[in-house]
């Protein structure tokens, strides 16, 4: 059965792409499209051809599973050439998302409409690619070249109205639904049967690309050069747009997209990239989960806790649409916590990234009280206080005694046991973690933390409410720290350690930022504030293990009353945002390395980066091997969207994999001779190290 199921409807032939789910151009498409469009060339009784997507959306781009294999023919260009020397006018017909390959196939028909809901783009960018059947050279053609950058840089899909203006689509036509597209495709394709050819190609016009102002390149450019460091798709789709309009014909151009995309789809950023695009859609996948089990229904929420971590909790469920109810102990805390909200909601409607009508519904949805008797109802509640064991048992007796049965009593905790607080309560069932991370409303990931308790229901309720907020989901067991947190103290350990060994705060977070991280971390831990950590170090002090190496710089920096940013010094000196380094924190320095007697010698960038990201993946080999992350993807998820891990490295097992876990577990048992019981090699990495495998297959 073909993949382009082939009939013919009033003299039009319907080709109409059949690979659910989002009929990728996987190479059965291919062949079907070219064999299609040379049967109804070859089939007096047609007069035009409609190109339309089954099920619920137009070809939503290349199958990104074949990347990693040999391409198989028709390639994309073969399909483009077979589309563009059709006689007979050929019309694509979109609706769901037209995107990359299967965008650039409509932009090689003569026409195309759409319904009102579809949406076009360019995405390839996400990916590390760039448009490799055209479209670099055929949207300029278009829209003009400062349009084309924008789309294809921006990676994000525009509307069908806006594709209209731009001429992207001749027409949108009438209903909503796919068979409504097909009949007012079918209807525009006669019409167009009826003209006298040739019909209009996109390669052959250069009004828009005529009269370009050559300093356009060079200045997207400059503009976007500290965003782009370190990667590469960005400049070549640059490079290729400028081709379009500095080139002499069409295939020169497409010449140098074709060069280009050949590098970059084998360039490591694009495999870390794509890596990310699955792995992302797999941690949303919970193995073992039953079949039968329905998340239950979220139409409220309230959430425990007015501060800055509540109140951006309960601004993503009012983004989201689900009205919420923020509750505090005093009057005071839920002014402050409302005025908190409100000052947020106006800084993105000032700086245009949200709507003023979409962030006054949004507010419509928030209201606060302080009596728990109001929330009673809540599908959910997400507690959000203050990191303290005992006042989270009072939190959740109090829940336990009002909340309605069925409801889901999450947690915010960053790092505090699961089933301790579930212990607070009659219904362990219903409990679970919940992590955020700050700013709650801004950052995509949803560590989902279950306990020992947390029923099947509870797991998927709260995998599906990360998709209702449009979050990324990972599920994470219970242990201090989870996933996130337990692997970021050894990330910071490390770097501390590095600090008596040689290194300087500065240099450290500039070794980092090299390696792609937006935010060194001690920049990071200025930000954050630096009192936090100190009294969860003085908290656990008591119990700390004292036979393991432990830095006493950040205890010292607090002791001065140096909290960061916030109090105009921490690791840096601050002028308001801006850090510098500050020689006082460098003697502070060796002056511990001294009292340690830890002789002080020159640590390189590449050591920094090598020895903190091999830590990382070694604790990952343990939160693996502990069930603590159901995949090692699911760790790389994690550090993508919860801790600015940079996305075209992968995250630090996809990292681990491309070095060779042989070559980390050679790293993590140098430091494990030199630094002893804290560089323990995980079970996990030397079985896999010593099988010359990955972290699967
Ligand atoms: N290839 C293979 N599988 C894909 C896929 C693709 N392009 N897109 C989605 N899937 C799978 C996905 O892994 C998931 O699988 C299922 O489909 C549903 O996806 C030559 C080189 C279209 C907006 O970058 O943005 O064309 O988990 O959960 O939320 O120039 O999927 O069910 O097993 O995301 O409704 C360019 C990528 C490719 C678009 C739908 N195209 N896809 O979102 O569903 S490169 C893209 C998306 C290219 C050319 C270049 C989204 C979506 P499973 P989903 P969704």
């Amino acid at each position: 059965m073909s993949a382009v199921p082939y009939r013919v409807e009033n003299g039009v032939a319907v080709l109409t792409i059949d690979n659910p789910p989002v009929n990728a151009a996987s190479r059965a498409v291919r062949v079907g499209i070219v064999d299609g469009i040379k049967q109804a060339g070859a089939d007096a009784s047609v007069k035009a051809i409609v190109l339309i997507g089954g099920g619920r959306t137009f070809i939503a781009g290349a199958d990104i599973r074949e990347f990693g294999q040999q391409l198989q023919p028709p390639h994309f260009p073969d399909v483009i050439d077979a589309l563009e020397a059709s006689t007979k006018p050929v019309v694509a017909a979109l609706h769901g998302t037209a995107l990359g390959g299967g965008f650039e196939f409509a932009l090689s028909c003569h026409y195309r409409v759409a319904i009102a809901s579809a949406k076009v783009g360019l995405p390839e960018v996400n990916l590390g690619l760039l448009p490799g059947a055209g479209g670099t050279q055929r949207l300029p053609r278009i829209v003009g070249a400062a349009k084309a950058l924008d789309m294809i840089l921006g990676g994000k899909p525009i509307g069908a109205d806006e594709a209209l203006k731009l001429g992207l689509i001749e027409q949108i036509v009438a209903g909503k639904t796919q068979p409504e597209l097909e009949a007012g495709a079918i209807a525009f394709a006669r019409e167009r049967a009826a003209v006298a050819g040739p019909h209009p190609r996109a390669r052959d016009r250069v009004d828009k690309i005529q009269g370009t102002d050559p300093a356009l390149f060079d200045e997207v450019r400059a503009k976007n050069a500290k965003k782009w460091a370190g990667r590469l798709a960005e400049f070549k789709i640059v490079e290729c747009v400028q081709a379009a309009v500095e080139k002499k014909t069409f295939d020169e151009g497409s010449a140098v997209e074709r060069d280009n995309f050949v590098i970059l789809r084998a360039s490591a950023q694009s495999k870390a990239l794509r890596y990310a695009f699955f792995a992302e859609r797999e941690a949303a996948k919970i193995p073992g989960l039953p079949d039968d089990v329905k998340p239950r229904e979220i139409k409220s929420a309230a959430v425990i806790g007015a501060g800055t971590m509540g109140g951006g909790i309960a601004m993503c469920f009012a983004n989201a649409g689900v009205a919420v109810q923020m509750l505090d102990a005093s009057q005071a805390a839920i002014d402050a916590g409302i005025a908190r909200v409100r000052g947020n909601y106006a800084t993105s409607v000032a700086r245009g990234s949200t709507p003023q009508d979409r962030a006054d519904k949004a507010l419509g949805l928030i209201s606060t009280t302080t009596r728990y008797e109001d929330i009673a109802q809540a599908d959910i509640v997400v507690e959000a206080v203050f990191e303290d064991m005992k006042v989270k048992h009072d939190v959740f007796g109090a829940l336990d005694r009002v909340m309605k049965p069925g409801a889901i009593l999450a947690t915010n905790t960053s790092t505090l046991d699961i089933d301790g607080i579930a212990s607070s309560t009659k219904r362990p069932e219903d409990v679970i973690g919940t992590h955020f991370f700050s700013p709650a409303n801004v950052m995509k990931l949803q560590e989902n933390v279950r306990g020992a308790k947390s029923s099947a229901q509870t797991i998927a309720s709260v995998m599906a409410l990360a998709k209702t907020l449009g979050k990324v989901p990972v599920l994470a067991g219970n242990c201090h720290g989870f996933i996130g947190n337990r692997i970021l103290y050894v990330y910071g350990r490390e770097c501390d350690f590095m600090l008596e060994e040689g290194a300087t705060p500065w240099q450290v977070d500039r070794a980092l930022q090299a390696f792609g991280f937006p935010m060194g971390v001690y920049l990071m831990r200025d930000l954050a504030g630096l009192d936090v950590g100190w009294s969860v170090r003085k908290g656990r002090e008591a119990t700390r293990d004292k036979s393991l190496r432990y830095s006493p710089v950040a205890d010292r920096i607090c002791e001065m009353g140096r909290f960061g940013q916030k109090t105009g010094a921490g690791y840096y000196k601050y002028e308001g945002r801006n850090a510098t380094p500050d020689p006082e924190i460098e003697k502070l320095i060796e002056s511990v390395s001294v009292e340690l007697g830890v002789p002080r010698r020159a640590v390189t960038d590449e050591q920094i980066v090598t020895r903190v990201l091999s830590a990382m993946a070694n604790e990952g080999a343990k939160i693996l091997a502990e069930g603590i992350a159901i995949r090692a993807s699911d760790i790389d998820v994690t550090y993508l969207y919860g801790y600015g891990f940079p996305r075209h490295q992968g995250g630090p097992m996809f990292w681990a994999e491309e070095q060779g876990l042989a070559k980390v577990l050679e790293t993590v048992q140098r430091y494990h001779a030199e630094q002893g019981v804290l560089w323990t090699p995980a079970p996990l990495l030397v079985e896999r190290a010593a099988a010359g495998k990955g972290w699967t297959g």
